[in-house]
């Protein structure tokens, strides 16, 4: 499957959202939310309600991304706005995996577990075969802009290795600072949805489908491979 590629809300415009997802949505495969509480890492992004705003004009899945202490607060309202995932961080789950994952299921949301750079993946590998995204976070959370940790490398090719030998079905999404100079060592390394924020797309050019144009010649100048063919379908 061609890379898959997911652009950061919080990076957006927001002075020109409506303008910003109106190219998005004849381009992107997914929109990746960042949900931020200011506890779980030191900023606050995207609520809800601005979720369910982006909703009405989106036609493209959107991701939840919950940067939080307590997901179990945030995941109905989250299904509430028909979010296509829900991710929750490994190391807010940890008394309640199995129930947190099931509810989200139950709310008929795609189950996603996001890992930050110093959380190893045995911390969710009770339960990677219950997930459909597994987030692999390659910076710190909580900003856009920040330096890539390439110490994860080693955990996103572990994560495909056990993704081949146990037929899980989940996708592997790796979040922070995808951009020409990491491209290739995470498409490598088994990323298959990249989140696009500051480094690897709104910051090419003030002209978003001009931006959206430079970030795939240098993802397949740098990667070796077509990201063009048309958008494949999703679960
Ligand atoms: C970070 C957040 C990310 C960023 C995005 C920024 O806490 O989860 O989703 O929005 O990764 O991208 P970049 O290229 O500015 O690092
Ligand atoms: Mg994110």
């Amino acid at each position: 499957m061609r890379a898959l590629f997911s652009p950061s809300l919080m990076c957006a415009d927001i002075l020109d959202l409506r303008g910003q997802l109106s190219i998005l949505n004849l381009r992107a495969d997914f929109l990746h939310a960042d949900i931020m509480d200011g506890h779980f890492c030191p900023n606050i992004a995207l609520s809800p309600d601005m979720i369910r705003a982006v909703q009405q004009v989106s036609t493209i899945p959107i991701e939840a991304h919950l940067m939080t202490t307590a997901p179990n607060q945030w995941i109905p309202l989250l299904a509430d706005c028909c979010v296509r995932y829900i991710s929750v961080h490994a190391e807010t789950i940890q008394s309640d995996a199995f129930r947190t994952l099931r509810r989200i299921e139950a709310l008929g949301c795609g189950k996603g577990a996001a890992l930050n750079p110093a959380t190893p993946l045995d911390a969710a590998c009770a339960y990677l075969d219950m997930l459909d995204l597994l987030t692999i976070m390659t910076v710190d959370p909580g900003y856009a802009g920040q330096k890539f940790i390439s110490q994860v490398l080693s955990k996103i090719s572990r994560a495909r290795e056990e993704k081949e030998k146990h037929g899980y079905t989940y996708l592997i999404q790796v979040d922070g600072a995808c951009n020409p100079a990491t491209f290739k060592l995470l498409r490598d390394a088994g990323a298959e949805v990249f989140v696009l924020g500051s480094s690897g797309l709104f910051l090419n050019d003030p002209d978003l489908n001009r931006a959206y144009d430079l970030m795939l010649a240098r993802f397949e100048e740098a990667a070796g491979e077509s990201a063009k063919e048309p958008r494949p379908p999703l679960a």
